[in-house]
């Protein structure tokens, strides 16, 4: 098959694996390199340190697999819909772990390019590699990047997962995304409970709530603590007030990513008593299973204390 018939089957291919949008970047190096060198010298990765590390395969991805040509890229819509209670968790986190979901859908999207485009090789990523996923996302087509940070889709919003097949593959790529649909709205700046924006595009990750639930470890700073309020594991306001989820985002019916009830509404007191091993049974397989039981200890006390002043 010639370049464009191979693009057009591996979206087929990936949209009946499940997939809501795929798109097909050539890869060139990141035109948003001088930022990224930019943001980690002001310190906003805080101690997310691999971020440095990998910041010459960010800035350009053919370091990160020499032979790769394209990216193949796909967006999952994870929205759930608006879930109250008193401890909030951040709703990509509402399923099952999606590293697990989508890396073995991604496998089976590679498996199919392999199929479609037989001597081709592929490595697959979804979060956890020295991959700039947004602006692939971006530059094949699928949205913009919102003053919030997140890639936004113009069909479905931004509460979607982002995954990358890299691959030597000869596809034909899709137009980026070049529209900013954001104009003069700045609701996400205004809105984040900690100010964590320093300038639209631009997150202090040591301010926000995403960083302090999740990715920071040990205890919390008095400020800190006040500062997640009833955020329990990550936080959804700057996507919750964007004006394009409000329109946009729907519920996903995908069967993988349902919600889990003890983690879309979980249980205060019940976590706090939780021993080591009883969090592993319980959250094991879980995105809580990142800050671990000492993390989520923290987090648990933190969202009490800001409800009830103890
Ligand atoms: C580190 C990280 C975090 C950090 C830092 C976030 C950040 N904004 O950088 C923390 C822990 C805070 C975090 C939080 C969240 N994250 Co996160 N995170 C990542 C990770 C691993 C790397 C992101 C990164 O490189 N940051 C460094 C900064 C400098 O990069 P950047 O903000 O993307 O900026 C680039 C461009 O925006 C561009 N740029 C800079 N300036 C400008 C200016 C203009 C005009 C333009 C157009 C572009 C531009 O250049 C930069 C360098 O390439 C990615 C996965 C991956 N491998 O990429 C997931 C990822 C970005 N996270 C994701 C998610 C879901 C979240 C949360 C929503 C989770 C939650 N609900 O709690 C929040 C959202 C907070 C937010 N507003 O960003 C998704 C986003 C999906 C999407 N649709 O955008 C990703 C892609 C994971 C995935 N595979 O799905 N995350
Ligand atoms: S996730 Fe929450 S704390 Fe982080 S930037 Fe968005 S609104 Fe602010
Ligand atoms: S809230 Fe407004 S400024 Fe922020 S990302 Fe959405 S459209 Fe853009």
């Amino acid at each position: 098959m010639n370049p464009v018939d191979n693009s057009a089957e591996i979206k087929r291919r990936g949209a009946a694996l499940g997939f809501d949008a795929v798109g097909i970047a050539l890869l060139e190096s990141n035109p948003h390199a001088a930022e990224l060198d930019r943001w980690l010298e002001a310190g906003y990765a805080g101690t997310m340190t691999y971020l440095h590390r990998q910041a010459d395969k960010r800035k350009d991805p053919r370091h990160i697999m020499p032979e790769a040509t394209a990216a193949v890229v796909t967006l999952a819509n994870y929205f759930h819909g608006r879930g109250e209670s008193d401890a909030r968790v951040a709703q990509y986190a509402w399923s099952a772990d999606y590293h697990r979901v989508l890396g073995s859908r991604l496998e089976r999207l590679a498996a199919a390019i392999r199929d479609i485009a037989p001597a081709a090789r592929t490595r697959a990523y979804v979060d956890a590699g020295p991959v700039p996923e947004r602006e692939l996302a971006q530059r094949a087509g699928l949205g913009w990047i919102g003053k919030n940070t997140m890639l936004i889709s113009p069909d479905i919003g931004s509460f979607t997962f982002i995954g990358v097949v890299l691959t030597d593959a000869d596809l034909s790529p899709d137009l980026p995304f070049e529209a900013d649909r954001c104009g003069t709205c700045r609701a996400c700046l205004d809105a984040c409970p900690t100010n964590a924006f320093v300038a639209p595009h631009t997150l202090d990750a040591r301010r926000c709530i995403s960083y302090l639930t999740i990715e920071r470890r040990g205890d919390f700073t008095p400020p800190e603590r006040a500062s997640v309020g009833n955020w329990l594991f990550g936080c959804d306001v700057c996507q919750d007030v964007c004006p394009w989820n409000v329109r946009f985002a729907r519920p996903t019916d995908d069967p993988e990513l349902a919600p889990r009830p003890e983690i879309a509404a979980p249980d205060l007191p019940g976590l706090l008593a939780l021993d080591a091993a009883a969090f592993v049974a319980r959250y094991g397989d879980t995105p809580f299973a990142r800050p671990g039981a000492a993390g989520m200890r923290r987090n648990a006390a933190a969202v009490r204390a800001n409800g009830d002043g103890t």
